[in-house]
C-alpha cells in the first residue's frame, strides 16, 4: 500500500521524493545521519530518525539501521534513492522478507542487473545489442578469444559497473598481465575476481533509454538520453533527446527495450545503459535505479518519474499507454557540484547566500538554504538546473541565462564550468563523445 515512506537517502534527490510523496499524500519519514541533521528535507518530512554517524557506511548504507528506523516508525515502504543502497540486492531482499515495500524493482532483477556478466547475457537473450565480447567470464580460450574480437579490448569486473573495475588491452603481449591484475584488482574492490572481455569502442556516446513497468506488464518507454559529457565517470550536463541520431534507429532500441522488460517481469523505472556508435547501439548496463538525470526525461514527457515509481510500488496500474506519452521540446541538465573549479576537488562549507534561478521553462532542485551548510562526507552534487524550451538551441540559450541568474557565495561551485561548456561550439554542434570532456580539460584517465 505505502502510507508511510522511509526516505533513505539526503540531498536535492531527499527532497525530490518528499515532494512526490506529498502529492501522493503519502507520509514521510526523512532517515539523516548524524551529519544531515540540517538538511531541508528533514525539516520538511512529517517526521525524521537518525541513523547513524556521518560516516555513509554507518548510517545511508547500515541496512540493519535502516529496517530498524522503518519498524520504529511504522513505515511500510522505502526509497532508497540513487547511490547508497539503490542496488543492492541483499538490502531489496531484506525489505521484502519484512514484507515492507521496496520502491525499485525485486531483489532478484537488482543482483541478475548487478552481475554485469549475466545482465549482458540476458540482454543478448532478449534481443538487444550487445558489444562483441566474451558470452560469459573469461576463460582459459581467451587469447583466441581476444583475436577473434580484435584489439583493443577491454576487460571488466563482473560486479563492477559505472566504470569501475576497467582495463584496456591494446594488444595480446599486454593481455596476461592485464587480466590478473584486473581480477586481482576486482577480488579486492568487489569481492569477487570473475572478470568479462569485450571490444574496446575508442569514441562512442553514451546513450540510455528510460523505461517504466508496473506490475501488470504494461511497459512503457520514455524515450533516450545523452550522457556522454563526463568527467571520470561522473557526468556532468545531460539531454533529452539525443540528437543526431535517426528516430528510426531509435524506435527499434525503444522497442527492444520493452520486449525485454516484459519478458523478464522488470517492475519501476529503468535505464537500459548503451554505446552508440558509427550508427549501432550496444548494450552494456543496466540500472534498476531512479537516475540523477531523470529530470530532463520529466521535463520533455511531463511525467513525474518517482511518482510513477511510487504508485507501482503501491500496486497501481500505469495509466499511461505507450501511444499516450507524448515528448516535446528539449531538456538540458547541468550538475551543479561544490568543487574547487580548476582541481575538481570537493568545497564543503557554508552557503553564504543562494539564489536559485526562475522563469519559464526553468527547474532547480536543490536542497540549498542561506546558512546551509555542506558536509565533507559525500558526493558534492548540490542542485541541478534543468531548461526545457521548444528546441536545443532555445533550451540552451535558456540554461546559459539561467546559470547567469544562480548565485552561491561561501563555497566554490562549477557554474563557471556549465558557462564555459555549453557555450563550447562542440557542444553547440553536437560533436562530441564520451572522451570529449576530459580532451578539454586535459584530465588524465584513471
Ligand atoms: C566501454 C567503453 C568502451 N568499450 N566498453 C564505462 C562505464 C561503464 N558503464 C562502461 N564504460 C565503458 N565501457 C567498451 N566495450 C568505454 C566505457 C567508458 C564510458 C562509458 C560511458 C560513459 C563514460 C565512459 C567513460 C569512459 C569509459
Amino acid at each position: 500500500m505505502i502510507k508511510k515512506l522511509l526516505i533513505a537517502n539526503r540531498g536535492e534527490i531527499a527532497l525530490r521524493i518528499l515532494r512526490a510523496c506529498k502529492e501522493l499524500d503519502i507520509s514521510t519519514v526523512a532517515a539523516y545521519s548524524e551529519a544531515d541533521r540540517d538538511l531541508m528535507h528533514v525539516k520538511m518530512a512529517d517526521e525524521s530518525i537518525c541513523i547513524g554517524p556521518a560516516e555513509s557506511s554507518k548510517s545511508y548504507l547500515n541496512i540493519p539501521s535502516l529496517i530498524s528506523a522503518m519498524e520504529l516508525c511504522g513505515a511500510d515502504g522505502i526509497h532508497p534513492g540513487y547511490g547508497f543502497l539503490s542496488e543492492n540486492g541483499d538490502f531489496a531482499e531484506q525489505v521484502e522478507k519484512s514484507d515492507f515495500q521496496f520502491v525499485g524493482p525485486s531483489s532478484e532483477i537488482i543482483r541478475l542487473m548487478g552481475n554485469k556478466v549475466s545482465a549482458k547475457r540476458f540482454a543478448k537473450e532478449m534481443g538487444l545489442p550487445v558489444v562483441p565480447g566474451t558470452d560469459g567470464p573469461i576463460d582459459e580460450n581467451l587469447k583466441e578469444e581476444a583475436m577473434k574480437i580484435g584489439y583493443p579490448i577491454i576487460l571488466k569486473a563482473a560486479s563492477g559497473g559505472g566504470g569501475r573495475g576497467m582495463r584496456i588491452v591494446n594488444d595480446e603481449s599486454e593481455l596476461e598481465d592485464a587480466i590478473a591484475l584486473t581480477q586481482a584488482e576486482s577480488e579486492t574492490a568487489f569481492g569477487d575476481s570473475t572478470i568479462y572481455m569485450e571490444k574496446f569502442l575508442s569514441s562512442p556516446r553514451h546513450i540510455e533509454v528510460q523505461v517504466m513497468a508496473d506490475r501488470f506488464g504494461n511497459v512503457l518507454h520514455l524515450g533516450d538520453r545523452d550522457c556522454s559529457l563526463q568527467r571520470r565517470h561522473q557526468k556532468v550536463i545531460e539531454e533529452a533527446p539525443a540528437i543526431g541520431i535517426p528516430q528510426e534507429e531509435k524506435e527499434d532500441i525503444f522497442k527492444k527495450c520493452v520486449e525485454a522488460c516484459k519478458k523478464m517481469k522488470y517492475v519501476s523505472a529503468g535505464t537500459f545503459e548503451f554505446l552508440y556508435e558509427d550508427g549501432e547501439f550496444y548494450f552494456i548496463e543496466m540500472n534498476t535505479r531512479i537516475q540523477v538525470e531523470h529530470p530532463v526525461t520529466e521535463s520533455i514527457t511531463g511525467l513525474d518519474l518517482v511518482k510513477l515509481q511510487l504508485r507501482i510500488a503501491r500496486n497501481e496500474e500505469l495509466k499511461i499507454k505507450q501511444e499516450d506519452v507524448v515528448f516535446s521540446g528539449h531538456a538540458i541538465e547541468c550538475r551543479i557540484n561544490a568543487e574547487h573549479p580548476k582541481t575538481f576537488f570537493p568545497s564543503p562549507g557554508k552557503v553564504v547566500d543562494y539564489h536559485a534561478p526562475g522563469g519559464i521553462g526553468v527547474r532547480m532542485d536543490s536542497h540549498l538554504y542561506n546558512g546551509y551548510v555542506v558536509p565533507p562526507h559525500y558526493d558534492s552534487l548540490i542542485a541541478k538546473l534543468v531548461c526545457r524550451a521548444y528546441d536545443r538551441e532555445d533550451a540552451r540559450s535558456r540554461l546559459l541565462r539561467a546559470l547567469d541568474e544562480m548565485y552561491i557565495s561561501g563555497i566554490d561551485t562549477n557554474i563557471d564550468l556549465h558557462k564555459e561548456l555549453i557555450t563550447d561550439p562542440n557542444f553547440i554542434n553536437g560533436t562530441f563523445n564520451i572522451n570529449y570532456l576530459e580532451e578539454k580539460l586535459g584530465s588524465e584517465n584513471d
